[in-house]
This record gives structure tokens, sequence and C-alpha cells, in this order.
């Protein structure tokens, strides 16, 4: 008999887009604790414009906690019952700018504001107005200084190096540690000198985690290497050299994890297949592609590079449609508590609720069991390609249109596994397989794969 390893618990998140308070805490009891997730980045929690669109979240107008996504009550109680769970909260903290809106308004619980007037809260004097353009609105990404001090599609710019703005956002981000939140996405970052971001974040508790959004552009001076030195970052490269293969089929194989030239070290990057704003813009592959969704998820997982953030969204037409509300405008609750995924028609509004994919939570389960050892080299077979992570795991994917055949080196045991693909977490049942079934055999395991499919077995699912 051989010896399973015991399982790790991964450091792998999700963000739940546009999911209320109270559905986020019992998607945390529900669906995140039982898949081994680590933790769970939420849309912003501030109160913003009153407009229906989901990116009013991004336009914050106060920091009260009282947006369409629930009150300052239902967040605090979320934050509870997901830490209790082992589920840590990461917020997503929107301090580049304030509102979009050249006319004043009152925004969603009530807050009266103008567009460089927060009243409590920031003056026209707490704001940059560039000068560098016509507008005051980014041109040239080429340029530094436009990027960081010029509107962000008009969104009021914070002066983030003053030392009263930067004390009002701390005492923002210190009242959501408050609640017991961990971390920080710092949204935006890009737009947001370096230096200031580490002002800000300075003046945290220590060990309070910080991912810093900075979208890497070609020929752009502003890099994601600049925030690593108090943080992590979100690293765009990941997904831009992941999916072209799943479409063309050439894969070339990084070796060594940090054999990613274009990207930062493994530590500092948080790696993703899309999120919110690449979902709907840059991402090639998608929810809306269910199998090369499942394929690039799944090679992520199996991937030694980077902590995984998974991405739970919902379906839409329109890229601007918020998730759907009820009469107050309050996003209705959902949950994924008995999702079975994934599936190509879903209507809009409907979320993809990827962790309760079987294949997802199969993957958790790999990556818990495999995920420390060393990534050993690609084999390509056509349109298939597959890695063995030392020992204990092989992944094979195809991305081809004709059935193929791969055969992965490897040093597990010779024997028959069941795949987590499609037999979930808990693939082997009962001496038989929930999904499908593979065997090893003198030290070489073969798949034979439908196109578009994928196949993974590990140690613990052994037949
Ligand atoms: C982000 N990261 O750096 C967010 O992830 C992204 O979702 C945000 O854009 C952006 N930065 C600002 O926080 C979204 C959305 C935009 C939307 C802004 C502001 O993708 O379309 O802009 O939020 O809500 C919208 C309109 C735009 C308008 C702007 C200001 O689309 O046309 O500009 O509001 O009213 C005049
Ligand atoms: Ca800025």
């Amino acid at each position: 008999s051989i010896e399973v390893p015991e399982a790790a618990a991964p450091d792998v998140g999700i963000e739940l887009f546009q999911l209320p308070w109270t559905s986020v805490a019992q998607e945390c009891e529900t669906t995140l604790a039982p898949a081994g997730i680590a933790w769970v980045l939420l849309s912003p929690a501030q109160e913003h414009i009153a407009a229906d669109e989901w990116w009013a979240s991004y336009q914050p107008v106060s920091y009260q906690l009282a947006s369409r996504l629930g009150t300052r009550d239902e967040f605090a109680d979320m934050v509870q019952r997901c830490n209790a769970a082992g589920v840590a909260v990461i917020a997503d903290a929107v301090i580049n700018h304030m509102t979009g809106q050249s006319e004043p308004g009152v925004g969603y619980a009530g807050a009266a504001y103008a567009h460089y007037d927060y009243p409590d809260l920031y003056a026209e004097s707490d704001f940059h107005h560039c000068g560098l353009t016509a507008t005051d609105d980014i041109q040239l990404y080429k340029n530094r200084e436009q990027v960081q001090n010029c509107e962000l599609v008009n969104l009021a710019d914070l002066d983030t190096a003053s030392p009263t703005v930067q004390a009002t956002i701390v005492a923002y981000l210190k009242d959501l540690i408050s609640l017991g939140v961990s971390g920080f996405r710092i949204d935006a970052a890009k737009h947001i000198p370096a230096t200031d971001v580490e002002a800000i974040v300075s003046q945290l508790p220590q060990g309070t985690r910080i991912m810093s959004e900075v979208i890497r552009g070609a020929g752009e001076p502003i890099t994601p290497d600049e925030y690593v030195t108090f943080g992590e970052v979100f690293e765009f490269t990941y997904a831009r050299e992941l999916t072209p293969p799943l479409e063309n089929g050439v894969f070339t194989d990084p070796v060594l994890s940090d054999d990613r030239p274009q990207q930062v070290s493994s530590e500092a990057a948080i790696v993703f297949v899309d999120n919110h704003d690449t979902e709907r813009g840059e991402a090639n592959v998608t929810a809306r592609d269910p199998q090369l969704y499942v394929i690039a998820n799944a090679l992520m997982l199996a991937d030694d590079y980077g902590t995984p953030v998974l991405y739970s969204g919902y379906a839409f037409t329109d890229r601007d449609a918020g998730a759907p509300t009820d009469a107050d405008g309050r996003v209705l609750e959902a949950s994924c508590a008995d999702a079975i995924g994934p599936t190509a028609d879903l209507a809009d509004g409907e979320r993809t609720c990827v962790q309760s994919w079987p294949a997802i939570r199969g993957m958790l389960a790999f990556r818990a069991i495999a995920g420390e050892v060393p990534r050993m080299p690609g084999v390509d077979s056509g349109d298939a390609y597959g890695f063995e992570r030392e020992g204990r795991g092989v992944i094979a994917v195809n991305v081809g249109d004709d059935m193929q055949r791969i055969e992965v080196p490897t040093t597990m045991p010779d024997g028959a596994y069941c795949d987590v693909i499609t037999g979930g977490a808990d693939a082997a049942v009962d001496g038989g397989c929930a999904g499908r079934e593979y065997s090893i055999s003198s030290g070489i395991a073969s798949f034979d794969l439908d196109p578009g499919a994928a196949a993974a077995i590990h140690l613990g699912s052994r037949r």
C-alpha cells in the first residue's frame, strides 16, 4: 500500500464578484471552507453612487459600509462567520479616487457629494488636478505623471501623497480591519505611486495582506515590480501566457516556477484566469467557454507559480449590467450550495458558482496533495499537454478537436487512479471511481482524452 501525504491547506483565494455579504457568509460556510479555499476577495464595501451598473461600486461617495451589497452589520457578521469557517476576508479598497460624476448627487446610502467635495471626508484641495491633459483625464499610459496624477475615466483623483488624505484612507482601512478583515486588494494601484501605497499600508497592523492591482502594460513605465516590497501583486501576464496555447495548441513549458521572465517572483504573484474586468475585456478564456475555462483553471491550480485566485461572477450580455437587484436596488442573495457546473447556458445574472464545480473542487484537492512538490517538465502530444507534480499528481488536457492519447512519465506508483476533473474532490469511492479512471503502468500515466477534456490524478485519488 502507498502512503498518501497529508493534505496541505493551499493558499487559494476566490473573488465573489458583486455577491451580497449575507450570501458571502453562507458561501464561506457551505462551499468555500469545504473546498479548502483559504480567502475570499469581496467587491467594494463602501457607499457608492446610486446607479444600476456593477461599476457603481468603484465610485465611492463615503466610507460608510452601506452599499448594494449590504449594511455594516451584515458586513461585520459575514467577516466573523468567514473567519470562523477558516476563510480569510480580503476587501477591495478603492482609494485612488472618488466618483467620476461631474454633477453633484446623493449616494446609495444618502451621503451628498460633488465631484471634488465629500463632506466630512475630502474637499477640493485633497484632489489632483494634473493639468497635463485637456480634460485632466489620463491619455498616455507611457507617461508616469499622467497615469498617477491625472484622472482615470474622470474619477476624482485623490492626492494620495497628502498626509491628511493618507490619514483618512488609513482610518477607513483600519475600520475594516477592526471588523476582522485580513487584507486588501488595492484597486487601481498603478494609478497610485508605489511610495504612497507603501506610506498608507505601513500604517496598518503587521501582517495585513496587501494585493496591489497593477495591470502590466507593454512599454509602460509603471510596473508591478515597484509594488512588491510591501505586498503581493496581481500578475496579469500569467493569464496572457496561459490561455493562448489553449486556443492554438502550442504549449511552451515553463519548467521552473521562476522561469517566467515577464512576471514577478512566484511569492509575489497573485495569478488568475480572469477577473471581473478581464472577463469583460482582454480575457480570451472565460466561463462563457466552459471546457477551456475548466482546462485553464485546472492548469493554474496544478501549476507551481504564484497564488491562484479563482473568479466567481455572473452571466451577462451587457458588460455594464449589474447583478440582479430587488426593488430597493439591493443585490439579490444567491447560493452556490447546490450548483453543479460548468454549464454553457446560464441566463443573464445567474452565478457561475465555480467553487461548486466538481472539476474545481477536484483540482483544489489535487493541489492540497501535490502542490508542494516540484513541477516536472511538460509533455506535448498533438493538441494535448500534461505534466507531473513530482511523485504526487499528474494533469493532462486536450485542447484540440480530436480524441488524443497522451503519456506522461511519472514516479507515482503504478495502479488505477480516479480522475478528479470528472469525479471531483472525492473521486475514489467504494473501490470504484465517481468519474473516469486512468492508470499508471511502468511509470507512465496514460490518458485518452476527448476533445476539450482534462484529467487529473493524484496520490489521494488512487482507486
Ligand atoms: C479598477 N481597477 O483598477 C477596477 O477593477 C475597474 O473595474 C474599475 O473600472 C476601475 N479600476 C476604476 O476603479 C470600472 C468600470 C468602468 C467604470 C469605472 C468607474 O470598468 O467602466 O467607469 O469602474 O465606475 C464608468 C464608465 C465611464 C465613466 C466612469 C466615471 O464606464 O465611462 O467615465 O464610470 O463616471 C466617464
Ligand atoms: Ca492617482
